[in-house]
């Protein structure tokens, strides 16, 4: 393989440019030249779609090449999926995980997925858009765990309307519930009652596991 570095950057400019061919192909070069997951996504998948939410902000890009870079990066991920999925083991928990109601933002909610199966977990995506009610109907079958993301500061208020919904539903007490997004805290996850927060991915499952006290 040519040098790690400059596969991971031309990587990085490939969701910068929302080309998903290449992504496909410089994803599977780092895959098979041995690179982690954790690299291939922290080191360019992730900081490209920042820069694409910065060149969005500064009047640059424009919904549609948010988009393309979205596909771009997703194409990628499907190739990390496959490597870190478990067979042949007992789950760990049953996990409901969506994006909450107004918000079409899903690759972060993705990632989570990707760590949450990758760790062990069983996981029921509920897709984007995802209504309270919804969150509760797939969590009365079993979830340990229900995990919500959220993208805009405007449907951030969506994750608390969800919260309050299970607490309604005589339901919240039988799960714990963990929020992330870009926009999400910590403060505001103890403000709106949540039992956890991730900042990213891989705390999503550290914190999944350390509610439900299995060893981290
Ligand atoms: Co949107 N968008 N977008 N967008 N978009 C943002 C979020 C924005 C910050 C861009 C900007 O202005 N800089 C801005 C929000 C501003 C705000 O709320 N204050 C914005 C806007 C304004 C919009 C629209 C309103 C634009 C418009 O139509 N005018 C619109 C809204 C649509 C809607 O949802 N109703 C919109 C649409 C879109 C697209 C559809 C074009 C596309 C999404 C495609 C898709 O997801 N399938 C898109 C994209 C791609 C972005 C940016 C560029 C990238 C988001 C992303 O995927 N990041 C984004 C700018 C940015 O974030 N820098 C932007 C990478 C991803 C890995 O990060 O999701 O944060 P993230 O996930 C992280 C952690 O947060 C954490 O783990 C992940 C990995 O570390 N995490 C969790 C996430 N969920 C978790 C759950 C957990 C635990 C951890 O436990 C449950």
């Amino acid at each position: 393989m040519a040098d790690f570095e400059a596969v991971l950057d031309a990587l990085y400019n490939a969701v910068l440019d929302g080309n998903a061919p290449a992504a496909k192909k410089l994803t599977q070069e780092l895959i098979d030249g041995g690179a982690a997951v954790e690299t291939i996504l922290y080191d360019a998948m992730i900081p490209g779609m920042n820069e694409v939410g910065r060149l969005f902000e500064q009047g640059e890009y424009f919904v549609p090449e948010m988009l393309v870079s979205a596909n771009a990066m997703k194409g990628g991920m499907e190739l990390l999926q496959p490597l870190l999925e478990l067979s042949d083991v007992k789950p760990i928990a049953k996990v409901v995980m969506g994006t909450v109601r107004g918000d079409v933002h899903d690759i972060g909610k993705n990632l989570a997925i990707m760590m949450m199966k990758g760790a062990g977990f069983q996981v029921i995506d509920l897709g984007v858009n995802v209504p309270p009610e919804k969150f509760i109907e797939a969590a009365s079958d079993g979830a340990a765990i229900v995990g919500m993301s959220a993208l805009l500061t405007t449907t951030m208020p969506n994750m608390k309307v969800t919260i309050d919904a299970f607490t309604a539903a005589g339901l919240r007490d039988r799960v714990k519930i963990i929020v992330g997004g870009a926009p999400v805290t910590e403060e505001f996850a103890i403000e709106i009652g949540a039992d956890g927060y991730g900042a990213n991915a891989n705390q999503a499952v550290t914190v999944a596991k350390t509610l439900l006290g299995v060893p981290v």
